[in-house]
C-alpha cells in the first residue's frame, strides 16, 4: 500500500498526525512539504482537489481532515 502525508511544518494538524505517525513508529509513510516543493502542492490539488492538509492519500485515493486521518491510522496498523 502506497501511504503519502501531503504536509508543511508549521501546520497544528499535520503536526498532531506526525506525533500520531512518530508514536505508533511507523516507517511506510512518505512526507510531501506543499510549501517546499510546488509540484507537491500541484500534485494534491489534482489529486484531493484541494490544497488542505494534512491530507494522506492512500494509493492515491485522499483522506482530509486530521482526525479522520488519526483514526484511519490507528486503524490500519503499519505490519
Ligand atoms: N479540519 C482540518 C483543518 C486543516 C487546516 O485548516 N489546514 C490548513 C493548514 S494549517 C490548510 O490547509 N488551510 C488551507 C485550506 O483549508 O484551504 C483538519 O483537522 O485537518
Amino acid at each position: 500500500m502506497e501511504l503519502i502525508l501531503y504536509m508543511f511544518e508549521t501546520c497544528p494538524f499535520c503536526r498532531k498526525v506526525i506525533r500520531e505517525i512518530e508514536e505508533e513508529g511507523r516507517d511506510d509513510i512518505e512526507y510531501r512539504d506543499i510549501h517546499k516543493n510546488g509540484e507537491y502542492r500541484r500534485e494534491l490539488v489534482e489529486i484531493g482537489g484541494k490544497e488542505q492538509v494534512p491530507c494522506l492519500v492512500i494509493d492515491n485515493r485522499p483522506l482530509y481532515e486530521s482526525d479522520d486521518i488519526i483514526k484511519w491510522l490507528r486503524d490500519n496498523p503499519h505490519r
